[in-house]
């Protein structure tokens, strides 16, 4: 992080307010103090205990003498809620707000419409470019008296200017560095829930759905207005309520009525709602005989309905669809294409300014040599077909959110229709609420990979702020993993995921590093040398995960249905269900041939990436056996044979996370007790199941390259049989698996 010198304006501030004894008693960021109170993790990120270090506190509490927040919108009632909540616990007094500014050291935050004072501050060049959530924080003299601004076109904008405001209190930066500009590069930065209307989740792993729709819309708790804080302080703009796996009965008046009471309680915080689409619902609600998109009935049915949310809901963001997948109706079902039935739906939101986000994660239920290929095969001619209102949602890569997978081949090749990236926050396939993945790096890794589609630099991230082919209409998407835990996101380290998806949701191109250290201040501590640490058990952590479950390309490895534990036999399930479909290994050698000897997947690829991949001598290491299905004995890049190379990452693996162990261990005096013994916890769970990870599929794919364990490897405890007779977990919502606790981890 970068630490400027104090500015001018703080170093009077600091003069004019500081105590001489302060100045005395100023102790340096890793001042030693007492035991925190221990702490569940539900206030998150937004903490706000008193500034640690006395030195950044008095000229905090210099500077933000005075608090102006005119305006009477309940956005601006929100942002002065949030200012109060956050000053007086950094602070550690309480806030005494005024109407204009009378004093020097004033905090001065709204838009020119809502405060003269900073209308006078002639601020409307700069804020010109930034749009509707923009924001910028500058020091300034506003006759004569020193202010602290934070300045943006809307209400929206000066809350998320007050957030980074906080946030950079929290992680006590100087007042100097508070000099910034930011906008937004994605217009709809969006999280998308897979919750049930039963409150289950589908692959949730934090308890049940915040949405009490049984409640709802009588009741408001206030959780919910602390779940739209939390997404507003990150910058989230939208939210779809509803699983992709649609129940058409959340398009009833009832639930309307209910969707209409959670709206209410997320406008303040700039947050839209969408609702996912099921595309039978005009036969299951709506009485007709068919969803025939061509219908004129059927688009008449979608037109009242969409009116009628409109009308409780003006400003409902629009549907998400998950058609003619796993199961799922779709105008397919009518002989009709995806793109009739998207415009079906985008003809019916358009003049409510509303948009489908349809999304290409499809395949069906025939499966077909390579199931990769099928979203480009069906979307890629559509290009140029869907209305200016519809927006295609792709996830990161072509299969499934696997703990490592290439982009997917939409990206840059559909310059006519944009796209929307889809990332998962839950854990689906990275160790699900236990499992320490910060996927913060994952996110990264997606965003700068090239497409190549337009030369060097087509990067993911310039798919997805539009920037590659001057797209009208940009947004991200991430799958949350929230539910009712105390902690929101089933463990204090998943709620990095959830943060580090909506700043980079903002800034496609920011660093998850850097990130994680804000993340990291804000929840934990700011004790440097504990930050550095965690950080980097942070960054490492991916990669560990990676590792231990599914090295070199490998994907799918996993148990059938709950996703849980290492199965990589299962065999008897349609093909593209199973892991032997995924690895292929033999006698001969492992991995899926995608290159054009095999199922040529390739070959969608723009002409470079597709040679980058495609060629086994420019293939990275952790994409080979995704593209190639190379010998055993061959040689990596880093000159073993594939099963010694293999063998290596299933241990490197498992010992990066006993590494995060003993990093976290290392950091126990700055942790609160509680949250503190809950990642330890977890950590030793983590260790035990990458172990078993580890040795399960090198007892399996042993059976296929006959290799030994390279000499200095220490063999598994038990035989494969073991391992694959395992019946594990009894909740596939909460996964665990005691025998291997006891095997690995016997206390
Ligand atoms: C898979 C999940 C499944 C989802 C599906 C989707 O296993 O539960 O419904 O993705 O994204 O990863 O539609």
């Amino acid at each position: 992080m970068v630490r400027r010198t104090l500015a001018s304006f703080a170093i009077v501030a600091l003069a004019v307010h500081t105590a001489p004894h302060l100045a005395e008693r100023r102790l340096d960021r890793n001042a030693v103090r007492a035991p925190a109170a221990d702490e569940d993790g539900h206030d998150l990120w937004l903490r706000y205990r008193l500034v640690a270090n006395t030195q950044q506190l008095a000229e905090y509490r210099a500077a933000f003498s005075h608090l102006v927040v005119p305006g009477s919108s309940p956005t601006t009632a929100a942002t002065r809620d949030e200012l109060t909540r956050g000053l007086s616990g950094l602070l550690g007094r309480p806030v005494s707000f005024e109407k204009s500014v009378r004093w020097s050291n004033t905090l001065l935050v709204g838009t020119p419409a809502t405060s003269s004072d900073i209308a006078a501050l002639n601020l409307s060049a700069r804020l010109r470019s930034l749009g509707d959530d923009g924001f910028l924080i500058t020091s300034s003299t506003l006759a004569g008296k020193h202010v602290v601004v934070v300045a943006a076109n809307t209400n929206v904008g000066a809350l998320y200017g007050s957030f980074a405001l906080l946030r950079a209190m929290q992680t006590q930066r100087d007042l100097a560095s508070l000099n910034e500009t930011s906008a937004p590069r994605i217009e709809r930065r969006i999280i998308d829930h897979w919750d049930n209307l039963d409150r289950t989740i589908e692959r949730g792993y934090a308890g049940k759905s915040l949405w009490n729709w049984q409640q709802l819309p009588d009741s408001l708790p206030a959780l919910y207005r602390d779940y739209a804080r939390a997404e507003a302080s990150i910058g989230i703009n939208g939210v779809s309520l509803t699983n992709v796996n649609a129940n058409a009965k959340v398009l009833t008046p009832e639930y309307i009525a209910k969707v209409k009471a959670l709206a209410g309680v997320f406008r303040l915080y700039g947050i839209r709602v969408y609702l996912t689409a099921r595309f039978s619902a005009p036969i299951e609600i709506g009485g007709l005989k068919t969803a025939d998109p061509l219908d004129p009935g059927v688009a008449a049915w979608w037109t009242a309905k969409t009116n009628e949310i409109y009308r409780a809901i003006p400003d409902f963001g629009g549907f998400v669809v998950k058609a003619n997948s796993e199961g799922q109706p779709g105008p397919q079902d009518y002989h009709r294409t995806h793109a009739d039935g998207a415009n079906m739906l985008a003809d019916a939101l358009v003049p409510h300014g509303g948009v489908v986000m349809w999304r290409a994660f499809v395949y069906s239920n025939t499966p077909a040599q390579d199931r990769i290929k099928q979203a480009y095969d069906e979307f890629k001619p559509l290009d140029g077909q869907f209305r200016d209102n519809v927006m295609l949602q792709v996830k990161n890569g072509p299969l499934d959110f696997q703990p490592r997978e290439p982009f997917h081949p939409l990206f840059g090749t559909m310059p006519k229709t944009p796209l929307v990236v889809e990332l998962q926050i839950t854990k689906e396939y990275l160790g699900e609420d236990t499992h320490l993945a910060y996927l913060g790096a994952y996110y990264e890794e997606v965003l700068k990979a090239d497409t190549w589609a337009s030369g060097r630099g087509s990067t993911v991230a310039r798919v997805a702020d539009g920037s590659l082919h001057g797209y009208k209409r940009t947004a991200i998407a991430g799958v949350s993993n929230v539910g009712v835990d105390r902690d929101w996101s089933g463990s204090h380290f998943n709620q990095a995921n959830w943060y580090a998806f909506g700043r980079l949701a903002w800034d496609p191109t920011a660093s998850a590093e850097r990130i994680a250290e804000d993340w990291t201040r804000m929840t934990w501590t700011n004790d440097d040398a504990a930050v550095r640490s965690i950080v980097h058990l942070m960054m490492t952590s991916r990669e560990a995960v990676v590792n231990y479950m599914e090295p070199l390309g490998l994907v799918h490895m996993m148990g059938t249905d709950h996703h849980y534990g290492p199965a990589p036999w299962i065999r008897n399930l349609r093909p593209d269900w199973t892991p032997v479909y995924y690895h292929r290994a033999d006698s001969v050698g492992i991995g899926f041939d995608r290159t054009a000897n095999g199922s040529d997947a390739i070959a969608q690829y723009s002409p470079q990436a597709a040679r980058h991949f495609g060629d086994r001598d420019s293939v990275p290491d952790q994409y080979l056996l995704f593209f190639h299905h190379p010998r055993w004995s061959d040689t990596t890049r880093a000159g073993l044979t594939v099963w010694n190379d293999l063998v290596r990452h299933y241990y490197a693996g498992v010992d990066t996370v006993a590494a995060m162990h003993r990093a976290w261990r290392g950091v126990r005096a700055s942790i609160d007790a509680q949250r503190f013994k809950d990642v330890d916890d977890f950590l030793t769970i983590q260790e035990a199941e990458a172990k078993w990870w580890r040795d399960a599929a090198l007892l399996y794919f042993g059976t296929f390259s006959r290799m030994p364990l390279p000499p200095g490897y220490t063999p598994p405890p038990r035989p494969l049989d073991w391992y694959m007779s395992l019946h594990c977990p009894a909740d596939a919502t909460k996964p665990r698996c005691p025998d291997i606790y006891k095997l690995y981890s016997p206390q």
